[in-house]
């Protein structure tokens, strides 16, 4: 066990106020995929294309929070947490990704909302967590800019529904996994392989941020307003001005044409190799980026792993979320990561390079971030059931430990929270049940959960906190 592991000591370094809370997202746990006028999304479609996903599952059951989230809000409750980042269904609110929204969907959130509050746990909304409405999808999804104005119309119904009682809204999530996965590299839904043709997709994307920040403003929205995205550290694998280029062009890519217009307005300079990709972006007229620099109140990060880069194209099409053909197109690639511990899905097990990102940000933005939260950090692991039900997951326990550490090791970033990815295993995008990231065991055949190792050690350490 590390130093951070031991509850005591991780609770004596929580400082006061500090949120630890847990995140989930409405494709991976509600299931109920067609009740109560829920439309289909680009998930729903992309899942029943065979071979798309890894053991052939689909959205339409996954846990069942639909029907469980009392039972789920109540393992929140136990656990001690203080908030709960769920997302909000697009197609279950508005199924067809435009007009009025459906009453039965939206009674859902409504439900959800009040009983996190009559549990003195604070509701955390994602306006987008992925599931893009299928009818907009087939018009063109991200690529095209009007799926911009219908994201911010359907903003504005869900603001006008529970924007006295939620306490802090997030308008997308990873909108880098939603490029690079499902525009450029084709192994998350919609399924594009677009490659560089896919930062199209990204301008849009921060196009509906914006708008959506406005919707919520315009609406007097009680909660504050951010926006999350997944941040890794980008480092060459070897010296030499080539991969030093390359490793800036994937930074690029993966963090800053995110970062950069949300936080100072602007898209940054993009290395001379590769100016002609990232045409879709630095020609954009000024005026969206008025509308994408919204002031925020707090900006949410994601971290996961570091990523370096190699030059000269992939000997493999293996990604950190799967396996992608195209990916050997390019003229750089993804390099490994020998020296650190993995976890089930591969990714290298690096919490001093979370401290990096906090670093980066702060010197990055300096005055222009605003308080920071990490919305998303866990890790999945091939959990073994022991015989009498439980699950001893020491490594999640020491990841989650380490992680938390590190982050509030920072000086000079204002941090306000942690949120554990994820309350309970659920579905898992391309990886389908194969990947188990949560605090809570779920059973796919019965549905029944069963509080991990890691559950109660964060139990412990929040009740040490007093
Ligand atoms: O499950 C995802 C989540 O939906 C977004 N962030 C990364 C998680 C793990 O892959």
């Amino acid at each position: 066990m590390t130093w951070a592991s031991s509850p005591e000591r991780l609770a004596a370094l929580l400082p006061e106020g500090f949120t630890v809370g847990v995140a989930t997202a409405a494709t991976q746990v509600e299931g109920a995929a067609a009740e109560d006028g829920r439309g289909r999304s680009t998930w729903d479609a992309f899942a029943a294309q065979p071979g798309r996903i890894a053991d052939g599952t689909t959205p339409e059951v996954t846990t069942d929070h639909y029907h469980r989230y009392r039972d789920d809000v109540q393992l929140m409750r136990e656990l001690g947490v203080g908030a709960y980042r769920f997302s909000l269904g697009w197609p279950r609110i508005q199924p067809d990704g435009s007009g009025p929204a459906n009453a039965e969907g939206l009674a859902f959130y409504d439900r959800l909302v009040d009983e996190l509050l009559e549990n003195g746990i604070s509701p955390v909304a994602t306006l987008f967590h992925w599931d893009t409405p299928e009818p907009l999808q087939s018009a063109g999804g991200w690529m095209t800019r009007d799926t911009a104005s219908r994201f911010a119309d359907f903003t504005a119904l869900v603001a006008a529904a529970l924007g006295d009682r939620v306490d802090k809204w997030i308008t997308l999530n990873e909108p880098t996994t939603v490029t690079l996965n499902g525009y450029a590299l084709g192994i998350h839904a919609p399924g594009e392989q677009l490659l560089f043709g896919a930062l199209t997709a990204v301008h849009h994307q921060l196009l509906g941020h914006g708008l959506a920040v406005q919707a919520l403003r315009a609406a007097s929205v009680a909660g504050q307003v951010g926006i999350t995205n997944v941040h890794s550290p980008v480092v060459p694998a070897k010296r030499g001005f080539v991969t030093s280029q390359y490793t800036k062009v994937f930074d690029l890519v993966h963090n800053r044409i995110y970062a950069d217009p949300v936080l100072l307005g602007r898209y940054p300079n993009v290395p001379f190799l590769a100016r002609k990709e990232f045409r879709a972006l630095t020609e954009t007229d000024p005026a969206d980026l008025a509308i994408i620099h919204q002031p925020l109140d707090f900006y949410g990060l994601n971290y996961y792993m570091p990523t370096r880069i190699g030059a000269g194209a992939p000997t493999d099409a293996s990604t950190p979320d799967g396996d992608a053909e195209v990916m050997k197109d390019l003229p750089f690639h993804l390099a490994e990561w020998p020296e650190y511990p993995k976890t089930g899905f591969g990714w290298p097990i690096a919490p001093e390079y979370l401290a990096e990102s906090l670093r980066d940000y702060v010197k990055r933005y300096g005055d222009a971030l605003p308080p920071v939260y990490i919305t998303e950090g866990g890790a999945s692991f091939r959990d073994v059931v022991g015989a009498d039900g439980s699950v001893d997951d020491s490594a999640r326990i020491e990841f989650l430990g380490d992680h938390i550490a590190a982050a509030l090791s920072v000086e000079g970033v204002d941090l306000r929270g942690y949120f554990v990815w994820t309350l309970m295993d659920n579905w898992e995008w391309a990886a389908g049940f194969t990947e188990r990231f949560g605090l809570v065991h779920v059973d796919f055949d019965t549905l029944e959960r069963m509080p991990k190792a890691s559950y109660h050690w964060l139990r412990q350490v929040l009740a040490a906190r007093g």
